[in-house]
């Protein structure tokens, strides 16, 4: 079965001196470039938010970094501002092997939604396209790593699952933010969708 290695977010905010640092987040990005050669394709996502994006906390005055709001497609967490288009926090991090990629594939770019699937928007609606990216390249087998392990990580590899992929993620490659036990959560929801944590 041809298999796909999803790179989730391995951004430089999301390492540690980041504006939403995953503590060691930086650690995984040796485990990852190693994983590259196992298969027959590398897709790497890019959280990519414009300046007046919902989920900074600061375009919500008087809500603290970390807070949870409501928005019309549900809950939302309000993050500390991070990965601003093309800016060097939005960057991979220096030492991922970017060359390896044949997809880069950008989401979060909508000013009123987050995107943390690398499948769905938060509406768990609107497409980014990926699912028929993969289908038409017929990688049926997909592997997760990256950043964050307990948010899209998580959410990708749930809507995966739902989509009919056969999912794996690879836990010694992720590092997670862990609020409020989502970690635990999230493991527990990734299992109930049939994915499977190694
Ligand atoms: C992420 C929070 C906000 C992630 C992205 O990559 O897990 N988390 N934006
Ligand atoms: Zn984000």
């Amino acid at each position: 079965m041809p298999r796909a290695l999803i790179v989730i977010d391995m951004q430089n905010d999301f390492c540690p001196d980041g504006a939403l640092a995953v503590a060691e987040g930086d650690q995984i990005v040796g485990p990852i470039n190693a994983l590259m050669g196992e298969f027959d394709a590398v897709v790497l996502t890019q959280d990519w938010h414009p300046a007046d994006h919902a989920s900074f906390a600061d375009n919500h005055p008087g809500a603290p970094p970390f807070s949870l709001t409501e928005m019309p497609y549900g809950p939302q967490v309000l993050w500390p501002r991070h990965c601003v288009i093309g800016s060097e926090g939005a960057a991979f991090h220096p030492g991922l092997n970017t060359d390896r990629a044949d997809l880069v594939l950008r989401k979060g770019f909508r000013p009123g939604i987050d995107s943390y699937s690398a499948f769905f928007e938060n509406d768990h609606e609107t497409p980014t396209g990926l699912a028929g990216y993969l289908r038409e390249r017929g990688l049926t087998d997909l592997s997760l790593v990256g950043l964050a392990h307990d948010f899209c990580v998580a959410w990708s590899a749930i809507d995966a699952a739902k989509l009919g992929f056969e999912v794996t993620v690879i836990e010694a490659a992720t590092r997670a933010i862990d609020l409020d036990g989502s970690l635990e959560k999230a493991r527990a929801e990734m299992r109930g969708a049939g994915v499977t944590l190694r």
